[in-house]
């Protein structure tokens, strides 16, 4: 490994030739437009006043113990605050107040679990569930601004532990069930977590799957700060336990009383962190805080999924472990009053209709998933769907990387019954809320470009050296103003936030993306344009999968790539040189997956790996990843003049054809 700075300049190539030529147009309805919550003139009004319209929507939406008299603060930048002198509860606002409004009775959470088993939540008694999952946490000595690690399948008592955090002031950081227990030690290290929430395990493909024993692995050595681990009986599968640190959730949440009263923090009071792969091995503990946060996760989820909470059945399919498991699961839905699903397993469980299964049963009117999953339902095949009722749909969107034309339009006819209109979400874990979607009743969509900013937010594209494209061009997505989720830092490295996103254009938030404006002006993303891939929506990086690679004793030296997948977008291809008597070892490919697997965890897996004898590096010792990414995506490596040795791609691929 090394890090490599030949990036491809966005706005070239293959990929976008295809972009220029979309030239079809999908209008709303005559009647969801007229139904519509979010009209037009949203964009002018925002556009007067941005502050101004943040402050009137965190008034809107939301409900404080403390009104504010700021708005936005930018004085310091990168680092802002907004509505700074307002006081608010998170959880206040997802459960009670709607409990308090008369609205207890409604769903909250209808659950559906792998195996089939299934519950349903009304406000009221999920109201209750938080508070007596606050007062279990307090019991336990949590006090506001302790860390606690959620590490849980996706069930109802994800959503419930966010939340009591919330509720108390403690900073949660959930860590994805997928990852490994080392991944999970160095995230409970840097956060300094007092609480671990587990489980004893989970489902999955219909076998039972376990948890507890990475976090037991993650304890196993001395030096943390973790006091107590509260565990979740899922799937009844036999756990060690600790004495006096570990305890069954029913014991403690399921004994504590249900009266607790939330009280106000304060607005830029941390609500959570969460981790996400950069450019450089250590994962970012991405810092999010409470006020601005809510305000546009609540304001987008209404107006990009036109929420109507007395008759909408809404259903994120992401898991808790991804922001969007945050924003549009625990935190918006909530807030907003909606009825959602929740669904802990996998699509093909036990069969390749479950979706379909769960949207007819629940009647779900708004679905929101991910690109990869769309193309493997097309896979799968068309009969799939057809043979459920998906009539009650009337609105799909789509997250977590660029969903192909022909993706989207086999979701539209399929899934969508060629009338439901899709809204392509662009954002990140660090801007905390939608940033670039369309508004369904406003719109006319087009098939792979998330297309216009959300009112009150400036993005913009520009050249290396910061300046504005103009429509027809590509360059760099960046965002010129702040807005209220933003990430408010890096957890413990103020340096590293201000070196990883505003470093390289003076005052505009680098986000890391190839970006295009088309003729319309509509904005066309294209991809990562850092060491940054992204595996069926997941952010993994190279850097990180190199440094388990070289970890291992019979790797040498590793380059790893991103290549294009059908069906998750891109794959992770390792090129491995091997030391000593590691080059005869039959089932070393399989170890070596394995140890990735152990190192971060199963989804950081490479597909392939290719055992080579050398790597392309330039004269002062640069991997030219872009050469390598064409071996593996089976083209004629590109120009490779700048090489210090420029046999090597032959020796790649003589060794690739032996
Ligand atoms: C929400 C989320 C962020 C990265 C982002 C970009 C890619 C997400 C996208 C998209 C094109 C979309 N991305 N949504 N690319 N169109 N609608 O996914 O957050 O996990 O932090 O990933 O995902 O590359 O920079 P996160």
């Amino acid at each position: 490994m090394s890090k490599d700075t030949t990036t491809a300049v966005p706005g070239t190539g293959d990929a976008l030739e295809n972009l220029s030529t979309e030239s079809r147009k999908f209008a709303p309805s005559a009647e969801f437009a007229a139904n519509a919550i979010v009209k037009a003139s949203e964009y002018a009004d925002a556009e007067a006043d941005r502050p101004a319209f943040w402050g009137r929507q965190a008034r809107e939406m939301l409900t404080w113990s403390k009104d504010f008299t700021k708005t936005l603060d930018w004085t310091n930048p990168p680092f802002a605050t907004w509505f700074e002198d307002g006081e608010i509860n998170a959880a206040y606002n997802a459960l009670d107040r709607h409990v308090e409004a008369g609205n207890g009775d409604r769903v909250a959470i209808y659950f559906e679990g792998e195996p089939g088993d299934t519950r349903t939540y009304t406000y009221a008694q999920l109201t209750e569930e938080v508070k007596k999952a606050a007062n279990a946490f307090e019991a336990l000595g949590l006090v506001k601004g302790d860390r606690v690690a959620v590490y849980l399948p996706m069930i109802p008592e994800a959503v419930i532990t966010l939340l009591a955090c919330a509720r108390i002031g403690a900073v949660h950081s959930v860590v994805f069930g997928g990852f490994s227990a080392e991944a999970l030690r160095s995230r409970i290290d840097d956060a300094q977590a007092k609480l671990v929430v587990t489980a004893d395990g989970t489902f999955r493909r219909g076998k039972p799957s376990s948890l507890k024993p990475a976090v037991d692995e993650a304890l196993s050595a001395a030096g943390h700060t973790v006091e107590n681990v509260v565990v979740v009986k899922r799937n009844g599968q036999d756990v060690d336990w600790v004495q006096g640190r570990d305890l069954w959730w029913a014991d403690t949440v399921g004994a504590a009383s249900a009266e607790h009263t939330a009280v106000g923090h304060a607005a830029e009071h941390p609500l959570f962190i969460l981790y996400t792969s950069g450019t450089t091995g250590k994962p970012k503990g991405i810092l999010h805080t409470t006020g601005g946060y809510l305000t546009q996760t609540a304001y987008t989820h209404k107006a990009v999924f036109d929420l109507h909470p007395e008759t909408d059945v809404y259903w994120c399919t992401a898991d808790v472990g991804w922001v969007t498991g945050h924003s549009y699961v625990t935190y918006a839905p909530l807030i907003n009053g909606a009825t959602q699903v929740i669904y802990e397993g996998t699509p093909d469980s036990p069969h390749q209709g479950r979706f379909w299964e769960i949207v007819q049963k629940y009647k779900v009117s708004i679905l929101y998933t991910a690109p990869t999953a769309i193309r493997t339902f097309m896979k799968w095949g068309e009969d799939i769907p057809a043979k459920y009722d998906l009539s009650s749909i009337r609105l799909l969107g789509s997250v977590g990387e660029p969903i192909n034309p022909e993706a989207w339009m086999w979701y539209r006819r399929v899934i969508g019954g060629n009338n439901a209109p899709i809204v392509d979400t662009w954002w990140q874990t660090e801007t905390g809320a939608i940033m670039i979607a369309p508004l369904p009743g406003v719109t006319s969509t087009k098939p792979g470009s998330a297309q216009v900013p959300m009112p009150g937010i400036a993005v913009d594209v520009v050249d290396e050296l910061g300046a504005s494209v103009a429509h027809g061009h590509g360059g760099y997505l960046v965002i010129r103003e702040p807005w209220p989720a933003m990430l408010r830092g890096i957890w413990g490295d103020n340096e590293r936030y201000k070196d990883t996103y505003w470093a390289r254009f003076d005052d505009m938030y680098f986000a890391g993306d190839g970006a295009k404006w088309d003729e319309d002006g509509d904005v066309w993303l294209l991809g990562r344009v850092d060491d940054v891939m992204n595996v069926s929506g997941h952010r993994l990086s190279t850097t990180e999968i190199e440094s388990a690679l070289v970890s291992h004793p019979s790797v040498a030296e590793a380059a790893v790539v991103g290549a294009a997948d059908e069906t998750t977008g891109q794959a992770v291809v390792a090129f491995v040189i091997l030391r000593g008597s590691a080059v005869e070892d039959p089932d070393i490919v399989a170890t070596l997956r394995n140890h990735v697997g152990h190192e971060i965890g199963p989804i950081a897996k490479p597909k392939t790996i290719l055992v080579v004898p050398e790597l392309p590096k330039t004269r002062s010792g640069k991997i030219m990843r872009r050469l390598l990414k064409d071996v593996a995506e089976g083209r004629d490596a590109g120009d490779s003049s700048t090489l210090a040795d420029n046999t090597v791609m032959n020796q790649i691929a003589e060794s690739l054809r032996a």
